[in-house]
């Protein structure tokens, strides 16, 4: 299967040619490795901006934490979280994603200028598949073992990358059916939703037998657990060098777009990758 060269995401067609980074901005109290600090609106468009100077292609705002054992929002308050921070990004011209489960919140946010729903829960909700039917938005299937409060008790696969390419591609497929245009879906395998570490390695090793499914991989493995079990760094703020390390060899292996925390040291790391391989050097 071909490459994907774009993926449509509202008004925004963004180019594939190159990796993109995606900035994650937590507007929740309670997330593993920046919670609480975006909670007042302005500082969390302040940061924004910042991660959009240090190369961000998207803005990745979520109001529910789905950290292992994080407590449940109601979609009301997760809404109310983050569609004033949307609003001000995208009337900035910020390429916004809203990262979230809830069918409300993601129809709130598209209205409030959002490009990209971003559900870790891989569109399973039909209300979730009939907002984003009835969008025009970038649309990312994650895959997710079971609930967050839950996902990190004994996960067990026969063959992990096997079970997750054959949920994504059949999310994928019910989107399509209900009329979401191809170029629109990207797929995620979901590093730490219900994975062990070797489940997260051996995901991250065979990313080409996802990317070959034929949309666009995002990865996200920015500060996460596994890193600190491979690592022995326990503070999530820690582990840059080892998320940086994540977001290369996912790139390396076909992934397109990578979620991470710290934009500009996994901006200048792709942009030295890139020229090494002789590619332009300007991003
Ligand atoms: N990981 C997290 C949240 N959303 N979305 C996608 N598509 N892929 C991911 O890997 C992913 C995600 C978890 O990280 P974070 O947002 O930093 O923490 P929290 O869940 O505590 O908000």
């Amino acid at each position: 299967m071909d490459r994907p060269r774009v993926w449509r995401c509202g008004e925004f067609v963004l180019d594939l040619a190159r990796p993109l980074v995606m900035g994650i901005l937590n507007v929740t109290p309670d997330s593993f490795s920046d919670g609480g600090s975006y909670i007042d609106r302005d500082a969390a468009v302040t940061a924004s901006i910042r991660m959009l100077a240090d190369g961000a292609d998207i803005i990745d705002v979520g109001g529910e934490s789905t950290r292992p054992g994080a407590a449940a929002v109601t979609a009301v308050q997760e809404a109310a979280r983050v569609t004033g921070v949307i609003a001000a990004l995208a009337e900035q011209g910020a390429c916004v994603s809203v990262d979230t489960r809830h069918a409300l919140v993601a129809s709130e946010a598209l209205s409030a200028g959002a490009s990209i729903v971003n559900d870790v829960s891989g569109f399973t909700d039909p209300e979730m598949v009939r907002v984003a039917a009835g969008s025009d938005a970038g649309l990312v299937v994650m895959h997710m073992r079971g609930e967050p409060r839950t996902m990190q008790e004994a996960p067990v696969y026969a063959d992990v990358v096997a079970e997750v390419a054959e949920f994504l591609s059949r999310q994928a497929l019910a989107l399509e059916r209900a009329g979401v245009a191809r170029d629109r879906i990207a797929i995620d395998p979901g590093i730490g939703f219900g994975k062990t570490t070797e489940h997260n390695l051996e995901l991250l090793r065979r990313l080409p037998e996802l990317e070959a499914l034929g949309f666009p991989v995002l990865v996200g493995a920015s500060r996460k657990r596994f890193i600190g079990e491979i690592t022995g760094v326990t503070e999530p703020q820690a582990r840059l060098a080892g998320s940086v390390a994540a977001a290369f060899e996912a790139v390396r292996r076909g992934a397109a777009v990578v979620r991470v925390h710290d934009v500009a040291a996994t901006v200048q790391a792709l942009a030295m990758v890139r020229a090494i391989e002789g590619e332009a050097h300007a991003r």
